[in-house]
This record gives structure tokens, sequence and C-alpha cells, in this order.
């Protein structure tokens, strides 16, 4: 862990006061987030760092990390090896630790749910009963004998991983608790030191209960707070290892990563890794802190084609990349181990170190990894062509036995030389040099980069504010000269906005927008359908027979016609007066709305503020919904008034109506009296509504609506337009009412300007105060050229003159 310089004590302190300040100003709020400058604080002050190792499984991230700190710290085989984050952090020498984390029984129960899923195993999951674990592993064994062996199939893979974590859970059972991750201290476990611990976590069906794994481990790499994360590969051929390694690529913990590319082996970069790369591109935390090391480079030794593609990709994809490095973790991690730690008494390591991969079985013995790789070097790598190793892998030895003959000839100037072609020493000493030199400087200069934009926004706009503050009068003449000077574009202002806003609001019901008045509307439309279904079942035909006759005292006999003259008129009429009564509550109802909206619109209370009444506008607007009335009852008149002729293709031939009235004729014309007439009843009011259904109809879906709206718009908007300039042409009365008020305002306004300036003196303060001190922080950084703007007193000076020059 690390302590900041004392300079930088209040770094944080700094930094948010200058945000809260930007946070402040309501109108700079939006133009800029601020969260990538909180994210660029916490990482120049957190006291961890984290260094993450990404990339595809078996691609060296572990063997890496070993060669890094020279020792065998972490689990590096062929296949996937690491399933569990591996945390390396600092310790002092004698503080060397172990915590082991474990899944919970919870977690655990999850994760063999999801597994059975895949595997189509349904029967409930109870792992705490033994009958059905060990049924369970029955169940793997048989797939994976189905399947002809652990790796063979996706679904093999499956029950591999089912399998171990059964038997890890089962093994580990009284360590994991049933909600919680367990931890344990490696004295639990009685480790005497961190290989041991490594070599439990390392067992398969331990490694599938474990949820992390941190070292505590000496060495300066560690140091400033430094950690090392080892994660599985990004293609883990077990799912939930592939996504805790992408989930760690966007955790914003996550300070760098060490890529650790395969293309030296494959020629180009696989689908994961390229995804991995973009991945780490969107994490706001890692920027440019990248480091790509193409690892396993001795493959490309052997197979001059290969050297080529990887070079091509390189510059294709690379060029702009100076954290690039070539790295065989492998011989760079033995070769210092053989150096280091054996000599010719135990073979070079074929009695210590690889003692366990030597295994004699019966006589034959096994070659390391390493050895062979090493022989390979020596042989064919060309490596030591130049140089004066004269170096014979003979092929009548067993590999072993070269190893050991040439390491007894060569001994530690070759492995040097090796050592150094692994290119492990040039890339450790650029990390270390980045960790323990570049780094902390670089997160401040990242931080301080940040900050710039957000200085220089808020600098201009503090600026901004005082010069126009001070390009106010302050004495109370002045003031009021200056308001009275405006007066005539305000009420000018004031006149557009409410005429926008009318017209705004007409053109709203004109295209069918303005819901009110569409719920109104249909109202109207329903009242005409129903009255007139009214009218026509209660026509009384005795009534209208009756109504015939009066109008002719010297007959006593009527005509059907006589009959359908009086239901005609009848008819109109009635339905005239309901669409009067309806178009004029449809009227009141949008004025009063209207009056609402206007009420409401803040040129309203400018209005007040600068005439000290409303300039008539409420008296113009009942006014005008007379005249709406009027005009709408008018047309609704006109409308109705048609209804008294019949339908022009009423008694077109072939028509269901003319037959309906013959029919009708010839029912009537029966006999003489009204009995005949009655009968006809129910036929007259079928011919009738014949008739006035089509007419209503055309009046409430096609002519009325456009009536009602050309009516509107017709009288509204001549209105706005009149009214703006009415309040326009009270300018005297303005005038005059506007300086009884605004003596009062103008000493209102210079109080608030003053207490203004008084705000935006502290803001100033308060900025140059966090940038100084920000400022002095830099420096002890040596990042002079990072520095941010303060706000000196000549630019506070200068810019207020500037301002009144173009103003007059
Ligand atoms: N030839 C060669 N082999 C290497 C090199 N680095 C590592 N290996 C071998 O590659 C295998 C995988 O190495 P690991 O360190 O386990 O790889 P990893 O990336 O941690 O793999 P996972 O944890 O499974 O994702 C091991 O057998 C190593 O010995 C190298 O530079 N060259
Ligand atoms: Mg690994």
């Amino acid at each position: 862990m690390t302590e900041l310089l004392p300079q930088c004590s209040n770094l944080a302190g700094n930094v948010n006061s200058i945000i809260e300040l930007f946070k402040g100003e309501s109108s700079l709020r939006n133009q800029q987030d601020t969260s990538k400058i909180e994210i660029a604080l916490q990482k120049a002050i957190s006291p961890k760092f984290e260094i993450v190792f990404a990339g595809a499984f078996s691609a060296g991230k572990s063997m890496l990390i070993n060669a890094l700190l020279e020792r065998e710290l972490l689990y590096s085989a062929e296949g996937h090896a690491t399933g569990t984050e591996c945390y390396i952090e600092y310790a002092e020498a004698d503080e060397e630790r172990v915590v082991l984390t474990f899944l919970s029984e919870a977690e655990i129960r999850t994760l063999v749910d999801t597994v059975c899923q895949n595997l189509q195993l349904t029967n409930p999951s109870n792992i705490n009963s033994p009958e059905y674990c060990s049924q369970l592993n029955q169940y793997c064994q048989k797939i994976i004998e189905q399947e002809g062996g652990e790796g063979k199939s996706e679904r093999a893979k499956q029950a591999q991983g089912l399998k171990l974590l059964i038997e890890g859970f089962t093994q580990n059972r009284e360590r994991i608790h049933t909600l919680h991750n367990a931890t344990y201290s490696m004295e639990q476990f009685h480790f005497s030191n961190l290989a041991e611990a490594a070599s439990f976590a390392r067992r398969g069906s331990n490694s599938a209960v474990l949820k992390r794994l941190e070292y505590y481990c000496h060495h300066p790499l560690l140091k400033d707070g430094n950690v090392l994360v080892d994660l599985p590969g990004i293609d883990a051929p077990v799912k939930k290892d592939a996504a805790l390694a992408y989930r760690k690529i966007e955790d914003p913990d996550t300070s760098a990563v060490v890529c650790v590319l395969k293309a030296a082996s494959a020629g180009e970069l696989a689908t994961e890794e390229t995804e991995l790369l973009e991945k780490i591109r969107s994490n706001a935390g890692i920027r440019d802190r990248v480091f790509y090391v193409f690892n396993r480079i001795d493959e490309t030794w052997y197979a001059a084609q290969l050297k080529q593609r990887l070079e091509n990709l390189i510059q294709r994809q690379f060029r702009d990349t100076s954290r690039l490095y070539k790295t065989s973790g492998l011989l760079g991690f033995y070769g210092y181990q053989v150096k280091n730690q054996t000599n010719i008494n135990q073979r070079y390591g074929l009695d210590s170190i690889f003692a366990e991969s030597v295994k004699n079985l019966g006589g034959e013995e096994e070659t390391p990894q390493f050895v062979s790789e090493f022989n390979n070097y020596c042989a064919n790598s060309g490596k030591l062509l130049a140089t004066p190793f004269k170096v014979s892998i003979h092929g009548y030895e067993t590999p072993n036995k070269n190893y050991f003959r040439v390491l007894s000839e060569w001994g530690t100037p070759l492995l040097e030389q090796l050592i150094a072609d692994s290119g492990i020493e040039e890339f450790r000493t650029a990390i270390t040099r980045y960790l323990t030199e570049e780094k902390r400087p670089q997160l401040f200069a990242n931080l301080a980069d940040d900050l710039q934009s957000l200085c220089i926004t808020l600098k201009n706009h503090y600026q901004g504010i005082y010069s126009d503050l001070e390009s106010q009068p302050r004495e109370i003449e002045a003031m009021k000269a200056l308001e009275l000077n405006h007066l005539n574009q305000e009420l000018k202002e004031v006149g557009e906005k409410l005429t926008k806003h009318i017209d705004g609001y007409v053109n709203t019901v004109v295209v069918n927008s303005d819901e009110n008045f569409e719920e109104d509307f249909k109202k109207l439309k329903a009242r005409m359908v129903s009255r007139l279904d009214e009218l026509l079942n209660t026509f009384s035909v005795k009534n209208a027979y009756s109504q015939a006759t009066l109008t002719h005292p010297r007959n006593a006999t009527a005509p059907l016609l006589a009959v359908l003259v009086e239901a005609f008129y009848y008819l109109s009429n009635q339905l005239e007066d309901v669409l009067i009564e309806e178009s004029t509550s449809l009227i009141s109802r949008f004025c009063q709305r209207l009056l609402d909206a206007v009420r409401q619109g803040d040129y309203y209370r400018q209005i007040y503020r600068l005439l000290g009444n409303d300039g008539h506008l409420e008296i113009q607007l009942k006014q005008l919904e007379l005249q709406l009335i009027n005009a709408l009852i008018s047309e609704a008149k006109t409308e109705c008034d048609r209804y008294v002729r019949e339908n022009h293709n009423f008694y077109n031939e072939g028509t269901f109506s003319i037959f309906q009235f013959r029919q009708t004729v010839q029912q009537t014309a029966q006999g003489y009296d009204c009995e005949s007439i009655l009968a006809a009843e129910p036929a007259i009011r079928q011919l009738l509504k014949l008739d006035f259904e089509p007419k209503v109809s055309a009046t409430i879906h096609k002519n009325f609506r456009q009536t009602v709206n050309n009516t509107l718009k017709n009288q509204l908007i001549p209105m706005a337009k009149k009214q703006a300039d009415t309040i326009l042409q009270q300018f005297n009365q303005a005038r005059s009412y506007l300086e009884q008020t605004l003596e009062q305002e103008a000493a209102e306004k210079i109080a608030n300007n003053a207490r203004k300036q008084e705000e935006i003196h502290q803001k100033i303060e308060d900025y140059n105060q966090a940038i100084n001190s920000l400022n002095t922080c830099l420096t002890a950084m040596g990042l002079q050229k990072n520095h941010l703007p303060v706000i000196g007193e000549q630019e506070l000076e200068i810019v207020p003159e500037v301002v009144n020059h173009s103003s007059n």
C-alpha cells in the first residue's frame, strides 16, 4: 500500500470541489460527463493497482506470472489449468500467506442445477445427500465413457466439470458455508508455504469449489499496491471460468491488462482474442494501460512461415503499440530456475525441480517439457549460430542425457543466452519500470488531462458571468434607463409569444391532436345520432296528420305527402336544436381550456409585469367565445335547414327508398280516414329513416368538423394578431406603469447583482484554491506541463472592457 505525497494528500477533496462547482452550474451540467474524471481520480488515489493477465487458455498467462516473480507460484499446465481467479499481492518477507475463498453451497447448487439442465438430468438436486452425489457421479462417468473420454465433446467436458464439482463439494464439505463465501488462511490448512497451498488449489476438484485465491507474496514488483491477477482463459472450456475472465476485464477495479496472445503459435488472432481487445478498449478504468505479450515466441523459431505471419499481424494491427513484447515464458521461467537453483550435482534439476516429471518409471526416464524445449532450442532454433556456444545434440542419446551433457559443457553462460532469447528479461524490466516509476505519474497526468477541459469550460463560464455582471449598471437611474430601453422589445416579444401560442393551440385542434376537443366532438356526434334514433322511434303520425288537417280547415283528410312534409320540418328542427346545443358546449369548453392555457403561459405573467393588467386579454377571449358560438349557431342552422329537403336520389328509380315510398302510398290509399294513414306508421318511420340517416351522417362525419375547424382558424388567428398589436400599442401605459415599479425593481436587481457578484467571487476563489492545490501536487509529481488553468485577476479585469465596447 502506498502513501500519496504530502502535497497530494487532498487530491480527492480538490478534484471533488471542482466537480461540485461544475455540477452547481445548471447550464453546464449536461455539457460534460464527469464520470470519466471520477474513475481517473479513483485510479490515482486507489491504494491498489490491479494488473490482469488475460488471454486464451494455455497462452501461458500463469507461466508468465511465475517468470515475472521468479518462482513457481501458479499452476501452469497443458489443457485448461486455471479455473479460479488468483490475486497476488505484496507481503513482507516473513508475512507470506494465502487466503482461500470457497464458493457457497448455494452457488454450488446453482452450478450443479445449470449443468444438470444442460445434460438433461432432471432429478431434483440434493447435493447434501451422499446417495444423490454418488448417483450423479455414476451418471457423469457414464456420459464420459459414452462420449469416448473427458475432453472428447462438449457434453463430456460438462460431465467432467460436474463430476469435479460434486467431488470438490463432498471433499470440502465442512469448509463450505451454506450462504457465505467462507475464507481460510493457510494455517487452517496446515500449509507451511505458498507452494503447498498452490498445490492444494490446483487439484481439479478443489479448484472447482474455490472462488478465489489470494497470495501475499514478497516481491518488489508487487510494492506500491500492485496486484497481479491471474484468470482462466477467455475461451476456457468451462463456461463459468471463461465468463469470470470476461467479467474481470470489464470490472472498474481493473487498472491495466497484460494481454497474453497466442498468435505466435497460431499465426493470427483468435476470434476470442479480438473480442478481448475490444472489451479492454471499452473499460474506462484501463485506458491505454495495456501490454501486448506474444508468448510462445519459441514456436516461431522452428517455423519460418509462422514467424512471417506473426510479423505481418504485428505490422497490420499492432504497429502503433509501444508496449509490445515477444516472450517465451517457459524458457525464461525454467532458464532462471535452472540457473539459480540447480547445479551439476542434481543434474541441473533433473533430480530436483523436475524430479516429479522425470519419475523413473520402469527404467526409462520421462522427458520434462523444459528439457525437450531446451534441446530443441540448442539444436534447431538458430539462436546459437553467431554465439561462442558450439552445442551438439546427439540422436543416440536420450533427451535428458543430451540436456545434462550440454549444460555440463556450457553451463551458466548458455542459460543466460537462453534467458536473453526468451524475452522475459525485457518484459520484466519494462513492466517493472512501468509499475515502479511511470505508473503513478501517469495516473495523475491522466486525471489532469481529464480535468483540463472541465476546468476550461468552468473558467470561461465564470468569466462570462463575471463580465456580464460587471457590465450591468449599479445606479438606480441607469438601471431604470436600461429597463425602459428594453420595454418596446419586451412588449413585442410578449405579443409574439402570445400569437405563437394561440396559433399552435388552434393547429393542434385542426390536426385532430387535441384529445379533449376530440372527446367533446365525439360527444356531439353521439348526441346527433341518438337524437335521430329517438325522433324516429317516437315520431307520431297521428300528430303530424292532425297538424296537416289543422292547416287546412276546409278539408277533412290529408294526403300522405302532407304528413311527410310535417315530419321533415319536425325532424329537421329538432336536430338543429341539438346541433346548436352541442356546438355551444363544444366551443365553451374549448375556450375555457384555451383561457387556462393562456394563463399558464409565461408571457401572461410578463404582460402583467409590464402593464399591471392582462392587456384585456381575458375580455378579448370571452368576446371571442361569443363570436365563435354565434358563428357556429349560424352554421348549424344552415346545415340542418338542408335536412328539410329530401336526399337528391331519394326518388331515383330502382332505389329502396322509392320502393318503400310506393308501398306506403299503396297502403295509405286503402281509405280516406285517418286509420289507413295511422296503420302505415311503421312504414312512414322507415321512410324517414332512409332519408335522414345519410344526411345526419354526412353532417357529423364530413361537413361539420371542417366547418368548426375553419371557424376556429378564421376567428382565433386574426384575434391573436390583433391582440399582439394591442399590447404593443400600450407602450405609453406600460412606460408609466413600469416607471412606478421600476424604482423598486431596479433596486432589487442591483441588490441581486451584488449578491451574484459576491457569489461568483466566492466560486472563483474556491475554484482557484482547488486548482492551485492540484497544481502543487502535479508539480511535486514532476508534471508541470499538466498544470490546470487558474482564473487570474487580470483576466477578470480585461473582459468587461471588451463587452462594454461591443455593446455600445
Ligand atoms: N513452448 C512454449 N510453451 C509454453 C510457453 N509458455 C507456457 N507454455 C506451456 O503452455 C502450457 C500452458 O501454460 P499456462 O501457463 O498454464 O497457460 P495459461 O494461459 O495460464 O492457461 P490457462 O490457465 O489454462 O488459461 C504449459 O504446458 C506451459 O508449459 C512458451 O512460451 N513456450
Ligand atoms: Mg493459467
